[in-house]
Parts: structure tokens; sequence; C-alpha cells
């Protein structure tokens, strides 16, 4: 069968600043954190060796061009722009990023640009980093100055990447700097993170620019393991807690009420002033980009709480092991291509259809270099992953969904935050000591995908 896709389609991939670009002055929560504790990273290799985008921008956009991407997200770092996060804006870090920007729209690349992936400036840790309103104002500055450099040429923003990520690595789970465990301190970070978001769309407002402002949300529908009353509930709460905590501010202009009533009732809310709840209404997007990788499972829980333990989502829900679920075993992530179309569903009936894409979707898998034939990555896994996901997208997308692309994480393999090469995501290889590019053969199927704008299954 034929699957073809809508005019204008954005066919592209996605990356970030932190993971690519290498050769930083500003220093992240990642260089110090590494710097004190270089076991927390996959065979010791931190975020100085990346894919070396600083130096090879140029080519690697040819490449994506011949990779057929009509659009590309990738995102600036904070710390390069303003390597103390509040103060002098850096000269040479403006004239790459104008580069990057004008040779992508050279190439016929549509730019999409993320504010915040995860690369807190060190600076700004140091005085408390989301917990501390100074930041989320310093956050605001950063993201004015950049609408006010580049968007006169970009035109779509995406004010963070998976802003649940850093409050659950951080100060939840411990797999990010600064390996707080603190639901009260996680949902401060969390509640500060929409209002900087916030205030970055209502700068954009103010600034009347020519395109359009979002948001980068990873949702992972959540399954109740029955219908049963106990486990559906369970799975409600996972929603309201990993999903809803940002999708309905950004959507809605509000929290959700029972999420308030349930962290309130256990004392777990951050402070909030009186002006807010009207800046998080002015924070409503144009556009939601919507990362999938994997689904998530609950069931009720079969223990008590340990009342001596920290508080934490798990109070509510024991994750779920389906039985024949089909799992991507290097990361540890099920594969469930349904989940695409659950997504999309669920926007277009609960929240008003919003303009959509697919931000990331991708399977990163270790030791590639075994599935070398005549010199090139044989990734048919991959590319059965990413045609699978896209029947499922198509499927929605005939049913009315608003989903105006689909983007790849990611371009070429990159440094995965404590993961760093283990786990290969590209569509083009890379070779970490020489840093030659070779592409694989998915990415040669996403060429042809995106030129004839559908594909045969
Ligand atoms: C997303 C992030 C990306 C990327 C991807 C792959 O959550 O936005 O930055 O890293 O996941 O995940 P990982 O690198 O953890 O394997």
């Amino acid at each position: 069968m034929k699957y073809s896709f809508p005019e204008h389609f954005w066919w592209g991939s996605a990356s970030s600043a932190l993971q690519t670009e290498g050769t930083r002055e500003g220093q992240t929560t990642w260089d110090y954190w590494f710097d004190r504790e270089p076991n927390r990273f996959h065979n010791g290799v931190g975020p100085q060796q990346t894919s070396t985008f600083y130096q090879h921008w140029k080519t690697d956009i040819q490449l994506l061009k011949q990779l057929n991407h009509n659009s590309f997200r990738t995102s600036i770092s904070w710390a390069r722009l303003i390597p103390d996060g509040i103060g002098e804006v850096n000269p040479q870090a403006v004239d790459f990023y104008n580069q990057v920007i004008d040779e992508l729209i050279e190439q016929g690349i549509t730019p999409f640009i993320t504010l915040f992936h995860f690369d807190m400036p060190m600076a700004m840790q140091e005085i408390g980093g989301w917990e501390n309103r100074d930041v989320v104002e310093a956050y605001a500055r950063y993201a004015q100055i950049c609408f006010e450099l580049f968007g006169d040429r970009v035109l779509h923003w995406f004010t963070f990447n998976e802003p649940i990520v850093p409050v659950e690595g951080g100060y939840l789970y411990d797999f990010h700097y600064p390996n707080v465990v603190d639901f009260r301190r996680a949902a401060t970070v969390a509640y500060h993170t929409v209002l900087a978001h916030a205030l970055a769309v209502r700068a954009y407002r103010a600034g009347h620019y020519a395109g359009e402002i979002g948001i980068v949300l990873n949702l992972t529908p959540s399954y109740p393991r029955s219908q049963n009353p106990a486990d559906v509930k369970a799975a409600h709460i996972a929603d309201l807690m990993f999903n809803r905590s940002f999708l309905d501010p950004v959507l809605r202009g509000e929290y959700p009420a029972d999420l308030v009533t349930l962290l309130k009732s256990y004392d777990q809310l951050p402070a909030c002033k009186p002006e807010d709840s009207a800046l998080i209404a002015e924070g409503k997007i144009d556009l939601l980009g919507v990362n999938y990788y994997q689904p998530r499972r609950v069931k009720c829980r079969d223990s008590a709480v340990n009342p001596q333990a920290p508080f934490m989502p798990e109070w509510f829900f024991d994750n779920y092991e389906m039985p024949g679920r089909k799992m991507n075993p290097y990361r540890g992530w099920e594969i469930y291509e349904p989940g695409i179309y659950d997504i999309l569903v669920n926007l277009r009936d609960n929240y008003g259809n919003t303009r959509c894409f697919i931000s990331e979707n991708g399977m990163g898998v270790e030791n590639e270099q075994r599935f070398i034939e005549n010199g090139q990555i044989n990734d048919q896994y991959r590319i059965d992953f990413i045609s699978g996901h896209l029947t499922w997208l198509h499927k929605g997308i005939s049913e009315g969904c608003n989903c105006l692309g689909y983007h790849m994480w990611t371009f070429i393999d990159n440094w995965s935050w404590c993961n760093a090469y283990k786990n290969r995501y590209g569509f083009i290889q890379l070779d970490l000591d020489t840093q030659q590019r070779t592409v694989k053969k998915s990415g040669e199927w996403f060429a042809a995908t995106s030129l004839n704008n559908s594909f045969d299954k």
C-alpha cells in the first residue's frame, strides 16, 4: 500500500546544541557534572566529545540536503550565547548561529529553533537553576535576545524541549544534575519552567514577529493494565503528572484542577504568586512539537507506600510490563507504534485539534557496526521502526488530526546525555575518531520518502 502525506509536510530531523556542537565557552551543568563525576557517563565520555557541528556545520547542512530535509530542528546554546546566563552576548556565538540559520535557509531547509534543550548554564544553576525566579527572568531575557537576533529569519520557535525531563532527571530520579530527590522542589522546577515558557511567549507576541512559537513535549500515553477502576485511576494520575502537567498549561492556559487538588492534599504544591495564573494563560502556543518514543503502562500499586520514603509519583501506580510487549532492548524502551495515533487523537478530541508535528521519534541501537554491508550500515530495523510509526501517523491524519510533519531523532549519531555514544540514533553513522560521516540505509530510505512525500509498505 502507498502512504501519501499532505502537501508541505515537514520531513526532517532534530538535534540539540549540547549533543552536537562541542567547543563551547560558557559552562553548562553537564560540563560541571562530568568534571566531578565522569563515572556517571557511559564509558566516561563527556559532553565535549560531540559530532563537532561547530566545525562541520556547513558540510553537515549539505548532508541534510542530501537526505532531502525540508526542515530541521536544533537548539541555541544559552551558555554559548550568554556564557554567564545573564550578562554580555558572545559575538562569536551570534556569528555562528547566523551562519547556520542562513545556510539552512539558503539550502531550502526551514530552521526550527529550540531555546532550551537540557543545557542550563552553570552560572544559572549556581544560583538555584529553575528553583530561582531570577533564573526565570534571565531565561526570558535570553529568549528575547534570540528573537531580536534571529526572529527575522527563524519562523518556528520552541521555548523548551521536553521540560519534564530535567524535572525527572534533576529532582526525582537522579539522572541529571543536581541529582536532588525531592518532589516539592521538582514541582517548583516544573512550575517555574512553565512561567519561563509563558514569559518567552509574551515577549514573542510583544515583538510582533512573523513566525510562530511553541514547545516540544515528550508525551507518553498512559495505558492502564486493565479497565479495573483501580488501574484506570493509576493511569489517570500518571497522565496528570507526566503529560498534563505541561500539556494543559501550554494548550489550555491552566493546570488540571485534579492535579492541583492531588498535590495540595500532599502539601507538594510550589509557591505561587497571584499574578502567575494570568501569565500562564498568556503562554498558549501556536504549534506543539510531540516527541514520542514509548508508552507508559501502569497498574495500581500492589503494596502499601513506605511512609518514610520520599513522596514520589510512584506512590500512585506501579509500572506494568505488558506480556508480549515489543522492546528496544538497547534503550529498554517499549516500541508501540499505535501510541503515536493515540496521542494525535487525544490532541484532536481534547485539545482543539491543535497544530502539531512529531518533533522526535527514534530508535537507539548499540554496536551498529555489526550491520555493515559493503561499507554501509544496513539498519532495516530503523526503517521498519519509522515506517511502522508513519503508518499510524498517516491513519491519524486521514481521520482529521492536525499533524504537519515528522522529524526523526536524529540526523548524525550524537552524544546522548548519560548514555554518551552507547546507542546510535542517526541516519548518518559517525566515526568518533575520524569524524567521518557515512549515510546509513535508513538515511537513503528517508531521503526517498521525503522526496516522494510518500512510501510503500
Ligand atoms: C529525547 C531527547 C533527546 C535525545 C533522545 C534520545 O528525550 O530530547 O535529546 O537524547 O531523547 O534519548 P537518549 O539519548 O536518552 O537515548
